[in-house]
């Protein structure tokens, strides 16, 4: 049937191989790869800036940039280019030797965010990992705790990643079930609680660190109120306790600012980055702290194969560069303000909140017996539009930084008119 379809011909037989359709990508996926996550029934087989193509050809705005990797825009051309240019030249020769490339990012990442020194590893959750051991390190080096007594404390609903210590600091069950047992030496807190905090760190000497999301992005996009960094910042001093700031998602600037702790003007001690370090490239995290915690980890007690690797560090360069050249921080900054208030027209049967800072999102709809984020989140696909539920009720809405007002205010104009589309369910 659609063989008589010249635009479907086209499509199917680009670059004359007979293309998959969505189904049958669908179909394949399903059979071979394993069903530790639910997609939405879209297959994508192309990107650029804000726009990803599905099998058929048709476009779509994306609103998740990959979880934040790609806030500089799908195959941003920059970073695509140092990319290859690095490919042909050297790509890794672990950290058994030393290259000219770890060495010009290293004194960039830096210099650029003033701390003394990066640890450069591959995914946010090592980035995570890499944090809690320096600071377990630091607590019985520095601050002489007993040996094997440290303790990190976190925040409720805190989410770092899926390794055996990430899902030991989780309160989420569907991360933590049957996987234990679970790491000893973690305390969990609630979160945008300085009393609490306060009180923990007061009666317990033997704490090295507490972990924080300066906005919490997996538990629904969950903003602090305003000071409370700031009082994270009072208290860890007063106790000596580290602040270890996870802005592996609300870094690079998701939230309007390089880093989302900047809104408040304070400096924690060791910094994870992640996600778009690499601008959707491959996996680039890194970890930041000054000398007297950093240089407390030594030769052979921590490290990674591809970590730092030359390729990385020229991607990462570009990543950085891309994002302030093309001042995509003031643009998430400025649509941001834009996008929360043109949602003010959502209709407010359904809405009870839209959140969020700078370019970091989210509509929280009233839990109604009829539909769901996730039916929402099908329907704005059905209307162009690609954007990821949490928990039942919550849109999470974050589209790269390169998009442009009008494209924005097309953007809103689809999530209203599909809002409105289920008032008619309720
Ligand atoms: C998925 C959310 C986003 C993170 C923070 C560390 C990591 C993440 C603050 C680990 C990862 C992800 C990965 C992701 C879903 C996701 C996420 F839904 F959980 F909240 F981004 F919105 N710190 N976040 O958010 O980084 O090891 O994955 O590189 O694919 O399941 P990683």
């Amino acid at each position: 049937m659609f063989l008589r379809n010249p635009k479907l011909i086209r499509n199917i037989y680009r670059n004359g191989l007979r293309c998959l359709t969505t189904q049958e990508i669908i179909a394949r996926e399903d059979r071979f790869a394993a069903d530790n996550y639910e997609p939405l029934p879209v297959a994508l087989t192309k990107g650029k800036g804000v726009f990803v193509w599905d099998a058929e050809g048709k476009k779509y705005y994306d609103f998740l940039s990959a979880y934040s990797a790609v806030n500089q825009g799908h195959c941003h051309p920059k970073i695509t280019e140092a990319l290859k240019k690095q490919v042909d030249i050297l790509t890794l020769t672990s950290r058994a030797f030393f290259t000219d490339a770890l060495g010009e990012y290293a004194e960039f990442i830096t210099k650029l965010f003033d701390y003394d020194k990066v640890l450069p590893i591959n995914t946010g959750v090592e980035a995570g990992e890499t944090a809690c051991k320096l600071a377990r390190k630091w607590g019985y080096l520095k601050k002489n705790i007993p040996n094997d007594q440290a303790k990190i404390v976190f925040a409720e609903g805190n989410y770092w990643g899926r390794t055996m210590a990430a899902i030991s600091s989780s309160t989420d069950p569907t991360c933590r079930d049957r996987y234990g047992p679970f790491m000893p030496g973690f305390i969990v807190i609630p979160y945008d609680d300085e009393k609490v905090l306060e009180e923990t760190l007061r009666n317990d000497p033997n704490i090295c660190a507490f972990m924080v999301e300066p906005i919490q992005g997996e538990a629904g996009i969950v903003v602090p109120k305003p000071g409370y960094l700031k009082k994270v910042r009072e208290i860890c001093t007063k106790y000596n306790v580290l602040w270890i700031d996870d802005e592996v998602q609300t870094g690079l600037g998701r939230t309007g600012k390089l880093l989302a702790v900047h809104h408040e003007n304070v400096r924690p001690d060791i910094v994870c980055l992640g996600k778009a370090l690499s601008g959707g490239m491959m996996a680039i995290s890194a970890v930041l702290a000054d000398d007297e915690i950093m240089l407390c980890i030594k030769p052979g007690e921590h490290g990674s194969t591809y970590g730092g690797n030359p390729l990385a560090c020229k991607v990462a360069i570009a990543s950085l560069k891309t994002l302030i050249d093309e001042k995509m921080i003031e643009n998430a900054e400025k649509l941001g303000k834009i996008l929360v208030e043109d949602l003010k027209k959502l209709p407010k049967e359904l809405v009870k909140e839209v959140r969020g800072k700078g370019m970091m999102t989210a509509i929280v709809i009233k839990e109604t017996p009829t539909f769901t984020a996730l039916d929402v989140c099908k329907k704005l696909k059905d209307n162009g539009l690609l954007a990821k539920n949490t928990h039942g009720y919550i849109i999470r809405l974050a589209p790269p930084l390169v998009i442009n007002e009008s494209q924005l205010k097309e953007c809103t104009k689809i999530l209203i008119d599909t809002m409105n589309s289920f008032l008619k369910l309720k």
